[in-house]
């Protein structure tokens, strides 16, 4: 006994972790790892806390549209708190053999593969709120959502490629250019209606607020295990960590509150989603 567990951890020293492991000892790897759990700690505690309060705060509030950017602000705490449950369970997070080229090449790297997936359903309720917030058309929202859902999935693909590294680049450039249809939106179409729903002065600081926060995710990946790995991995756990503290339940907390003090001018927006194209009148 003693014996086949000394040969299995010289086996680990060597060649770093089985390719297959179980979810258990997955578990535990990140267990050992006090930053890296941590960092998923931090933000099902931040979570946690965030759906109480959001839920409290949105106790009065009765207008419809309102509602739809509370349900969809709340939603994202929730789907956070379940994404940083399959990280800390080992659920989520898989040991790759990075491809040739990359630093780490041959090595078993840890790839939490499951922020990707969960991001797929949080980014667009983020998008969601915003949209509410200014007005949009749905042809702007269906637009910016659908292109928001593809950059999270081809940056999935980007980090779960172990074929080839310059493909794993290929599928990042794809997902940059997700990345560029979505801050199109965000800079050039929304700025645009919030200023005629009257919303544009909390829109635009909680659009600075998503750019500077959302740039920092292509980045941490770059710079990560994923990319050039420059970064140690539970580094760049904390990088998405702390963006996601910002960029979820910071930028929530502003929306959410500054709705709750304006119901008023949300429901005069409109009572559904304008279709005609936001044009200032001409007189
Ligand atoms: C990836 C890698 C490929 C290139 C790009 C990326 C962008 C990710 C972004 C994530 C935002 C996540 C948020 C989560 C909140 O729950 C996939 C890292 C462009 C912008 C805000």
């Amino acid at each position: 006994m003693l014996e086949s567990v000394v040969a299995e951890m010289w086996a680990v020293a060597q060649f770093g972790p089985p390719l297959e492991m179980t979810q258990a000892e997955t578990m535990q790897t990140v267990q050992e790892d006090t930053w890296l759990n941590a960092s998923f700690w931090a933000n099902i505690a931040l979570a946690g806390v965030s759906i109480l309060l959001f839920v409290y705060m949105g106790r009065t509030v009765t207008d419809p549209r309102a509602q739809l950017i509370y349900v969809a602000t709340i939603l994202v705490p929730l789907v956070s708190i379940s994404s940083y449950l399959g990280l800390v369970s080992g659920l989520t997070i898989s040991f790759l053999e990075m491809p040739s080229g990359h630093a780490l090449a041959g090595e078993e790297v840890l790839t939490m593969w499951g922020r990707y997936l969960t991001w797929t359903l949080s980014t667009p309720m983020i998008l969601l709120a915003l949209g509410l917030l200014a007005g949009t058309n749905l042809t702007k929202l269906f637009t910016i959502i659908t292109a928001d859902i593809a950059m999270c999935i081809t940056g999935l693909a980007a980090a779960l490629t172990t074929s080839s590294y310059a493909l794993r680049w290929f599928w990042y450039l794809i997902s940059c250019a997700f990345f560029l249809v979505v801050l199109y939106v965000l800079l050039v179409e929304w700025p645009r209606d919030a200023e005629l729903a009257g919303t544009a002065e909390i829109f635009n600081l909680l659009k600075i607020l998503t750019v500077i926060m959302w740039f920092g995710y292509p980045i941490f990946w770059a710079l990560g295990s994923e990319g050039l790995a420059v970064l140690e991995v539970a580094t760049t756990s904390w990088g998405y960590s702390g963006l996601d503290i910002v960029a979820k339940y910071i930028f929530a907390f502003l929306l959410l509150n500054w709705v709750r003090n304006n119901e008023r001018t949300i429901a005069e927006t409109s009572t559904t989603f304008r279709t005609e194209t936001a044009t200032p009148a001409d007189d």
